[in-house]
């Protein structure tokens, strides 16, 4: 084998992982990789901000089921690489990020554009490096896809310093299984426990399953399918496990949690039986803890060990990958009807559907619920979605029904504003041929606005939805229950959205009235290049239900029926 460069071997052994593109912002201390870039078949998606970058790591890797991967350079580059970082770190995501170092001759000399980045990433990233030596890139590299994307997957930070790109050794690439010192990432559920955990569900008369985002990351939708069938146990969905059960299907009851349907909670607070399938019983979605689901068993099917009994204790703990641990669990169950306890959470339904702001008549007014189902009815369920943080986001997940997984891609964990635009350009390298649908806030969409500048470099075909309500919304919401109605910095006075998607090259529709969401959605939907749409919608909703922080789950703050009433007026 000849010599190489280091960053030729790092372009060499990204390629090696199975990397066919990239999402990155060069910089003087990635120069010598930018520079190898040129010889290499990786694409590179050049972005206009680092954020973007991790952000489209980020959709890539969610939508692909692969490894994501965004590059920067030192100092500033790296830094704001960090909030795509945390983002992926909170919503277990596979990502490695690259970024270029000072000479290593002047770490810690404060030289121009060094930043302690492995430092400052540290408690953000699953693993991170510090690469000194050309020869040690490709198991660097190597090393960090494995710790990536298995386990429990999460971001992996790559720092190398600027003399290591550029020196030259002969690589050594390995085909061997990386093995490393203290990390066994594979768990295996015990046959005992899941003999406990069947006798649980077989005895069970109010059982409620809660499918989380590990359901849709193992690929486990078929399998879930099939426990359901069996058992008879109705599902409940965590927002990220959203489309991991057909939210169509006569035993979905939809999301749980803060802005989850009232009788998905009241149905978990009056469950015997929680079955927990990769989920970590987050702030948002448990209520106050000490009143959460008091009188049930509980299971955990979960990867990480650390999550049990973090925050909700739990009777049977199956600490492995869920696809297999419901394998294992599904002939050791009997087959069940829960006729009486359906029959229940029916009841609990009750108003809701009258409630619903779906059926209301417009009036002229268009809410945002109108644009989310209608949405959902002109692309059949079907489109991929990306959203943004707020209230649009949650009023996504309660009216655009999901029946497949990976077809909703949303920042859970962390909710950054910023994250659908440039996330969705990541998805479109995933999934070339689906219909993808950014949904933001007039807010969020500000944020990281700059890559729309980068869908017109590279060409990429997106529909976006501005549910623009001329507030921060969701804050609003918060100041309006909570804060005596007094909005603070919430008011936001924004662009012309239509003509800034022109100046990009890019086509934008305003729609202000219920009639016009479904000529302009077709229209979207037909033109070859990237539409925008400006929805004008009622500035001052709220979603509900809600249930306040700290509150008990069943304590939700429902739709004032004057609203009804109002719109039943007009
Ligand atoms: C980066 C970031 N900064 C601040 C927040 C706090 N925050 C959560 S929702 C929200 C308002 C979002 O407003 P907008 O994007 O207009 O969406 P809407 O709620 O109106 O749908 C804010 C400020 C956040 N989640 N992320």
């Amino acid at each position: 084998m000849t010599a190489r460069t280091g960053a030729q071997i790092l372009w060499e052994a990204l390629h090696r992982e199975g990397v066919r593109v990239v999402f990155g912002y060069p910089g003087g201390a990635i120069m010598p990789a930018y520079d190898a870039l040129l010889d290499s078949e990786i694409r590179h998606v050049l972005v206009r901000h680092e954020q973007g970058a991790a952000h489209m790591a980020d959709g890539y890797a969610r939508v692909s089921g692969n490894v994501g991967v965004a590059i920067a350079t030192s100092g500033p580059g790296a830094t704001n690489l960090v909030t795509g970082i945390a983002t992926a770190m909170l919503d277990s995501v596979p990502l490695v990020c690259i970024t270029g170092q000072v000479a290593s001759r002047f770490i810690g000399s404060d030289a121009f554009q060094e930043t302690d980045i492995t430092g400052v990433t540290l408690p953000i990233t699953k693993h991170n490096y510090l690469v000194t030596r050309a020869a040690d890139i490709a198991k660097t590299i190597r090393e960090a896809f494995y710790v990536a994307r298995s386990g429990r997957p999460g971001p992996v930070l790559v720092d190398i310093t600027k003399d290591a790109q550029q020196q030259s050794c002969v690589p050594e690439y390995s085909d061997q299984p990386v093995r490393m010192r203290g990390y066994r990432p594979d768990h295996q559920a015990r046959h005992d426990d899941l003999k406990r955990a069947a006798e649980l569900i077989d005895r069970a008369e109010r059982p409620v399953i809660l499918c989380g985002h590990g359901i849709v990351r193992a690929d486990a939708t078929t399998l879930l399918r099939a426990l359901v069938v069996k058992t008879g146990m109705p599902v409940a969905s965590t927002l990220l496990g959203l489309g991991g059960f057909p939210a169509t299907h006569a035993l979905s009851l939809g999301m749980m949690g803060m802005h989850g349907e009232a009788w998905v909670n009241q149905a978990i607070q009056e469950a015997d039986l929680l079955v927990a399938l990769g989920m970590r019983f987050d702030d948002r979605v448990t209520g106050k803890l000490e009143t959460f689901a008091t009188g049930a068993k509980k299971i955990h099917c979960e990867l990480d060990p650390a999550e049990i009994n973090k925050n909700v204790r739990v009777d049977v703990a199956l600490v492995g990958d869920v696809r297999e641990t419901i394998e294992a669990l599904l002939p050791l169950v009997e087959a069940r009807d829960h006729h009486a306890w359906i029959a229940r959470i029916s009841e609990l339904k009750g108003d809701a559907a009258v409630r619903d702001i779906q059926q209301l008549p417009p009036g002229g007014r268009l809410f945002a619920a109108h644009v989310m189902h209608d949405l959902w009815r002109i692309t059949e369920g079907k489109a991929l979605v990306v959203t943004d943080v707020g209230q649009h986001q949650m009023w996504e997940a309660q009216y655009y029904k999901h029946d497949h997984p990976k077809k909703l891609v949303t920042s859970g964990g962390l909710g950054t504003m910023g994250f659908a635009l440039p996330a969705a350009i990541g998805a479109r390298f995933a999934a070339p041929s689906d219909e993808i649908w950014v949904i933001a806030g007039d807010g969020g969409f500000q944020m990281t606005a700059c890559e729309l500048s980068t869908i017109a470099q590279e060409g990429v075909k997106l529909n976006i939805a501005i549910i623009n309500n001329g507030y921060l919304g969701m804050v609003r919401q918060w100041q309006q229950f909570f804060y005596n109605g007094r909005y603070s910095a919430t008011p936001l006075k924004s662009p012309d959205f239509v003509k800034l998607a022109e100046a990009h090259g890019l086509f934008g529709l305003r729609v202000s009235t219920r009639d016009e969401v479904a000529p302009a959605v077709m229209r979207a939907r037909a033109a070859r290049g990237t539409v925008l749409i400006d929805f004008r919608v009622e500035q001052e909703d709220s979603v509900y239900p809600m249930v306040p922080a700290g509150a008990a789950l069943n304590e939700m703050i429902r739709r004032p029926s004057s609203i009804v009433e109002t719109a039943e007026d007009e």
